[in-house]
């Protein structure tokens, strides 16, 4: 009886941390050209960034997509001509780099990566 109780109660246990760990993510964001509307949106697990999400010519629909692993970049995706369809993709971080230093210069500071793939951005 001891132990059945017990194991309830690890169960219970270990549903909770799970769901906990699941609302552990969190997003944030940052308006870059001020207007009082978020350009970019930080999706979060712990001490991570997993996802962020660009808006680049503020027409309030993101067209710019970063995905992380354990932090680091892995893959982007872009709309260049904001007709909904992505039409430029990049998998490593120095071909982005190069892509938003020539193309997207005012959104270094929000999506800053270095060409290895360590996130540079400003914290919000
Ligand atoms: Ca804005
Ligand atoms: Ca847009």
């Amino acid at each position: 009886m001891r132990i059945k109780i017990s194991g309830i109660i690890i169960l219970v246990a270990a549903m909770f941390c799970f769901k906990l760990s699941f609302a552990q993510t969190n997003t944030a964001t940052a308006d870059v050209n001020k207007d009082g509307k978020a350009d970019v949106t930080y999706y979060q697990e712990g001490k991570n960034i997993t996802k962020i999400e660009a808006d680049t010519n503020y027409d309030g629909k993101p067209d710019v997509t970063i995905n992380t692993e354990n932090g680091k970049f892995k893959s982007a995706e872009a709309d260049t001509d904001y007709n909904g369809t992505i039409d430029k993709k990049f998998s490593n971080a120095k071909d982005f780099n190069a892509w938003l230093n020539k193309d997207k210069p005012e959104f270094v500071n929000a999506l800053g990566f270095s060409d290895d793939g360590t996130y540079t951005a400003v914290r919000f």
